[in-house]
C-alpha cells in the first residue's frame, strides 16, 4: 500500500457519523479537510492482530493488504468503488473510499420491500457490467450480495467489499468455502464438501448475480429455509420456485435469460407469445452446472436489457411501494 507514516490520516480527513460496522473495522463517513470533499473511510483495527485472526490463517493487516491489491486491478471502473487514499499505523489501516451517498442496496431493499421491472433492470445492467470488468481483470468477487452493493447520489451502483475476491487464472479451479450462504453456487459448495470435486471459477458471481435479480424482485431470496442443510442441499441441486403470487404478475422476460437466441430468431409479432411461454427464468444465472450457466456477456445481450419495460406490477400494491 501507500505506506506513509507521516501523512496522518486525521490531520487530513474529519471523521464524522459511522455509516457500517465489522467485525474489525468501522466505515465513517469523512470530510477532506483540505477540500471540502466527502468520503467513507474504512477503518481497520489491526492491533492485538494474529497470524489466523480471519480464521484461515491470514492475518487482517495481510487480508487488507490483498484486498487493496485487487481493488487497484479493478480500479476505474463506473459501478466500482474507487480508493482514494490509504494510511497505515502500528494499530489501524484506513482505507479512503469515494463515498455513496444512498447507502447499501440491502437497506434501500429492506425499506421498498421489493423493485419494479424497470429499477431491477437498471441495476442488474449496471452489476453485470462491473462483473464483466472484474472478470476481464482476472479476478472472481464471491461475495455479490445486496449489502455489498452500494448506490450513489444518482442511484448507480458500486461493488464493495473485495476481501473474498481473488486472482484467477482463466481455466484455474478454486476449493476455498468462502461467501454467504444464501448466494453460494453449487459448484462452490461441492468444492469445499466433495474430496473428488472440480473445483470453481468465476461462475459463481454469475450465480450470485442471478440470487440478487430474483431477490430484487420479489423482496425475498430464491434460497432460504431455516434448516440450512436443506437450504445448502436445494442450491447444490438448483431447486428453486417462482411462487405464487409473488411472481404473478411479473412479465415472463426476467425470470429468463435463456432465450435470447431464440428472441432474435422471432418476428416482433410473435414476440408477445414468447412472454406466454417462457419460464425457464432468472434461471440461466441459477443453473446448477457452472459450465450450462449463461456468461456474464450473454447476460447483458439478453433481451430484458433490450426492452423497454412499461408493465407495472399489480400485486400487493399495498404492501409494495412503487418506483
Ligand atoms: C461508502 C458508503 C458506505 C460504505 C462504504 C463506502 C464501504 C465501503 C467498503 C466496505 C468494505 C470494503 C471495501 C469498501 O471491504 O456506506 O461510500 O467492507
Amino acid at each position: 500500500p501507500d505506506k506513509d507514516v507521516a501523512r496522518d490520516f486525521y490531520a487530513k480527513y474529519e471523521p464524522k457519523e459511522i455509516l457500517g460496522r465489522g467485525v474489525s473495522s468501522t466505515v465513517r463517513r469523512c470530510v477532506e479537510k483540505e477540500t471540502g470533499r466527502q468520503y467513507a473511510a474504512k477503518i481497520i483495527d489491526i492491533s492485538g492482530d494474529t497470524d489466523d485472526s480471519q480464521g484461515i490463517g491470514i492475518s487482517v493487516r495481510d487480508a487488507t493488504l490483498r484486498e487493496i491489491h485487487i481493488l487497484k486491478l479493478v480500479a476505474g471502473h463506473p459501478y466500482i468503488i474507487e480508493l482514494h487514499d490509504v494510511f497505515e499505523s502500528t494499530t489501524f489501516i484506513f482505507l479512503v473510499f469515494e463515498l455513496c451517498k444512498n447507502g447499501e442496496l440491502f437497506d434501500y431493499l429492506t425499506n421498498v420491500v421489493a423493485l419494479s421491472e424497470k429499477k431491477t433492470k437498471t441495476i442488474m445492467k449496471q452489476l453485470l457490467e462491473a462483473v464483466e470488468f472484474i472478470h476481464s481483470k482476472n479476478v472472481v468477487h464471491r461475495d455479490l450480495k445486496p449489502e455489498n452493493i452500494l448506490l450513489d447520489d444518482e442511484f448507480s451502483v458500486k461493488i464493495t467489499d473485495f476481501g473474498f475476491a481473488k486472482t484467477v487464472k482463466q481455466e484455474e479451479c478454486l476449493f476455498e468455502l468462502c461467501g454467504t450462504p444464501g448466494y453460494l453456487a453449487p459448484e462452490l459448495l461441492k468444492a469445499s464438501m466433495y474430496e473428488n470435486a472440480v473445483g470453481y471459477n468465476q461462475e459463481v458471481d454469475i450465480w450470485a448475480c442471478g440470487v440478487i435479480m430474483y431477490t430484487l424482485l420479489v423482496g425475498f431470496p430464491p434460497f432460504w429455509h431455516r434448516k440450512q442443510m436443506i437450504m445448502l442441499r436445494n442450491i447444490m441441486e438448483g431447486r428453486f420456485e417462482f411462487c405464487s403470487p409473488e411472481w404473478d404478475d411479473i412479465t415472463d422476460l426476467p425470470k429468463d435469460l435463456s432465450y435470447t437466441k431464440m428472441w432474435e430468431e422471432l418476428e416482433n409479432k410473435k414476440k408477445h407469445i414468447l412472454y406466454m411461454y417462457v419460464y425457464g427464468h432468472i434461471q440461466q444465472m441459477l443453473v446448477a452446472d457452472p459450465k450450462k450457466r449463461i456468461t456474464v456477456s450473454e447476460a447483458l445481450k439478453h433481451e430484458f436489457f433490450q426492452i423497454i419495460t412499461t408493465k407495472g406490477r399489480k400485486f400487493n400494491a399495498k404492501k409494495t411501494f412503487q418506483f
